[in-house]
């Protein structure tokens, strides 16, 4: 496998480090094939939201903890490029939450399934993954694409999908689910039918929601729903959007050729 070689100093060194553990996932079996495609979207999106967090994006990030450390079965999916991404982060994540993990492919194959549950052993070998032998299936969505397992999604109230499809999405919030996701594009089917959309680079989002559940855990079950109730996504949707339309205004305004800072 080829070794990453880019010099820290490059301006793009991070863009390039994730692109590059894109290539690596794709070597060891782990990604679909339509993986890079989806990376590629998620990072046009980026751009223009400035690739750092914004507040719309922290403030879904509050309410969707909100939501999973009140949640009685609370799971967080994980698909190809989560597993190329952020392996490390998503366990850190259920554990702070006390979450499952269930792997649910999109593409399902056998050989991608194992091929992630390696990847996540590796940082953590004792680690309960579900979905390795799925059981049940979500109405409406043909055979693979459907597969969950009983004791995860199927059983689940609250489900963590990052990086979904939108037909999914909308299957599982009909089959009664509280559904969460993250996705840099606001405008996706997911982004649009989810009841919770993080709008933020997965890299950022899983350790800032980490902290967030670190943090929010002694919250009383008041405070946490108060949290909850007063969250609205269609506003954060719409909040995305302005900051993207306001941010390129601004720029066009200022002008960007040669600005090397941006
Ligand atoms: O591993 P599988 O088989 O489950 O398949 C995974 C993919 C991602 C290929 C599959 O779910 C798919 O085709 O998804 P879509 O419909 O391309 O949606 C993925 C969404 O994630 C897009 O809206 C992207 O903008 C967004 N996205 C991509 N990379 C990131 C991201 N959002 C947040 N952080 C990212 N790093």
């Amino acid at each position: 496998m080829g070794e990453f070689r880019v010099p820290k100093s490059h301006p793009r060194y991070w863009s390039l480090y994730y692109r590059h553990k894109i290539e690596e996932a794709m070597e060891k079996g782990i990604l679909a094939k339509a993986g890079p495609i989806a990376h590629g979207r998620g990072e046009a999106f980026d751009y223009l939201i400035g690739e750092k967090t914004i507040e719309p994006a922290e403030r879904a990030m509050r309410a969707a903890v909100a939501k999973l450390l009140l949640a009685k079965h609370p799971v967080l999916s994980v698909n190809g490029n989560v597993a190329a991404l952020v392996p490390k982060e998503t366990i850190e994540l259920a554990k702070a939450l006390n979450s499952k993990l269930e792997i649910n492919l999109f593409y399902r194959t056998e050989e991608r399934v194992r091929a992630i549950e390696e990847e996540l052993r590796k940082y953590d070998p004792d680690i309960e993954l579900l979905g390795i032998n799925p059981t049940r299936r979500i109405p409406g969505l043909e055979h693979e694409r459907g597969k969950v397992d009983e004791e995860g999604i199927w059983k689940a109230d609250v489900v963590v999908v990052p990086l979904e499809d939108g037909d999914r999405t909308e299957a599982l919030v009909a089959m009664g689910k509280f559904v969460i996701t993250i996705d840099l594009n606001p405008l996706s089917r997911s982004a649009r039918m989810a009841d919770i959309t993080v709008v933020d680079n997965i890299i950022r989002a899983y350790p800032r929601m980490t902290e967030l559940a670190r943090e929010m855990k002694d919250h009383s079950r008041e405070e946490l729903l108060k949290i909850v109730e007063g969250y609205d996504n269609g506003k954060t949707l719409g909040d995305v959007l302005t900051h993207m339309k306001n941010r390129l205004e601004e720029l066009a305004k200022e002008g960007i050729w040669r600005r090397a800072e941006l």
